[in-house]
């Protein structure tokens, strides 16, 4: 069973079908009216969290994924059919990250989750919808807007139930093999388990079962390298319940110590999750050593089972323990998810700035002088003359219609905007003019 792997994707959503520019055509009305249809919304792409895969690879088969397009829109007030969405099924336990930025795009911890990770671009209007009393026969319509291009990384990280943590040698894997179906390897030398191994712990008389993890042994100065070090730590990470093994023959008061000191150099909130111990190998010593042991080990806040991986003691009492103090699933998730980003896509708030520019003779600027530029950034306007690029001049008045209500000029007028300046969005520029009703 792979604990964690690693896949790079790309993803394409689809693009918003254009709005359609048409007149409306027939026998006995030669001057009709605008009757261009709307285009279709860009197909998105989502990630979905299936249950009982814990692969990766086996699930996407392929590393690019696409959405379909939005139709455009067509005369008649016919409207484009939206792209239809694409679902990649991943894992429960898949991370998604942007690999340009490294953030969290969606983290999907329970099965039947959905998280969108590239958005369809939006449809454009057709030219019927920017008719009016003053503008009968609009000659413009919209374009649609760009699907979200992004590069993903997907970690899958299984998530175990519960995770096994203690010094080598302290019979882990011998508790891991005894209670569940895996079948590590055990050896009487320290360092046995190099990677984590999964088992599945069922209680077969109330239909209940449990992950168990177990990951290579840790020692004392692991954080700074020591031993295989707390590389492997992640993996139990998001773990709901961990088992502090120790062996009853060594110093398991000092061991445990050791290792929680060792588990918070790692990520301190390690700490705060449900724990017990398992204090093992309690064949080998008298029972008045072993009740020793666990009253000192109980008077430092744990609950206590003594058990023998070895013999087979206690350890349906263990098991009991574990499904009785385990966290719910859905309580866990709640706080235990990972922040993802928002769904909402916000735009960037507006700034101007301004420079000069030397006298350019192709704008007609008979005088010579410099030109006073006002370059506007954000507030969505570079976005909205994009969407009219097509018919940047028939759309002209109104745009300014809207960059009006929109308080563009206001804005301008109010960082000193003059007759004549010039206003720089994006690849484009237009002469201000000031108009009273800017104030
Ligand atoms: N007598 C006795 N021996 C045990 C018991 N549990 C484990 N052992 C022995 O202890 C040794 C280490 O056991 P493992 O299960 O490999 O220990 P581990 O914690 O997984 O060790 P690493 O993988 O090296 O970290 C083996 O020789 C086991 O047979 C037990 O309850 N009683
Ligand atoms: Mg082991």
């Amino acid at each position: 069973m792979a604990f964690r792997d690693v896949l790079e994707i790309e993803v394409q959503a689809g693009h918003g079908g254009d709005g359609s520019m048409s007149f409306h055509r027939a026998k006995y009305t030669p001057k009709g009216g605008p009757d261009g249809g709307h285009g279709g919304k860009g197909g998105s792409i989502m990630l979905r969290a299936v249950e009982g895969v814990d692969s990766l690879e086996r699930l996407l088969g392929r590393r690019k994924f696409k959405a379909e397009n939005g139709a455009y829109g067509e005369g008649r007030l016919r409207q484009g059919s939206d792209g239809t969405d694409t679902v990649i099924d991943v894992p429960v336990g898949t991370t998604a990250f942007d690999l340009e930025t490294g953030r969290v795009v969606a983290d999907l911890i329970t099965a039947g989750q959905v998280k969108v990770i590239a958005r369809g671009g939006f449809g454009g209007r057709g030219n019927s919808t920017f008719a009016s009393s003053t503008r009968q026969a609009p000659r413009f319509a919209e374009l649609g807007t760009r699907g979200q291009y992004r590069r993903i990384r997907l970690e899958l990280r299984l998530i175990a139930d519960v995770g096994l943590v203690g010094y080598p040698n302290a019979g882990k894997s011998s508790l891991l093999k005894a209670l569940s179906n895996a079948n590590p390897a055990i050896a009487a030398y320290p360092f046995t388990t190099l990677s984590p191994i999964l088992g599945v712990v069922d209680d077969l008389d109330r239909d209940r079962r449990f992950t168990l993890a177990d990951i290579p042994g840790i020692i004392e100065g692991a954080s700074e390298g020591k031993g295989l070090g707390l590389e492997f730590l992640r993996h139990i990470s998001r773990t709901r319940l961990l088992v502090y093994v120790l062996d009853v023959t060594q110093n398991p008061v000092q061991e445990l110590g050791a290792l929680q000191a060792e588990l918070r150099a790692y990520d301190p909130t390690l700490l705060d999750g449900v724990s017990l111990v398992a204090l093992n190998k309690i064949d080998l010593v008298d029972a008045d050593l072993a009740q020793l042991a666990e009253d000192e080990l109980s008077s430092m806040g744990l609950p206590v089972m003594q058990v023998s991986a070895g013999e087979h003691l206690n350890l349906d009492a263990l098991k009991q323990a574990i499904f009785e103090l385990l966290p719910p699933y859905e309580l866990w998730a709640q706080t235990h998810a990972l922040e993802e980003e928002s769904d909402v896509l916000r735009e960037a708030p507006l700034t101007i700035d301004t420079r000069m520019d030397p006298p350019d003779k192709n704008r007609g600027v008979e005088e010579g002088g410099p030109v006073r530029v006002w370059i506007v950034q954000g507030g969505g306007f570079e976005d909205r003359l994009q969407r009219f690029s097509r018919h940047l001049e028939e759309a002209s008045e109104y745009l300014g219609g809207v960059f009006k209500r929109q308080g563009l000029y206001k804005a301008l007028k109010q960082v000193g905007a003059q007759e004549g300046d010039t206003i720089e969005i994006g690849p484009h520029r237009f002469e201000y003019f000031d108009d009273e009703d800017h104030g």
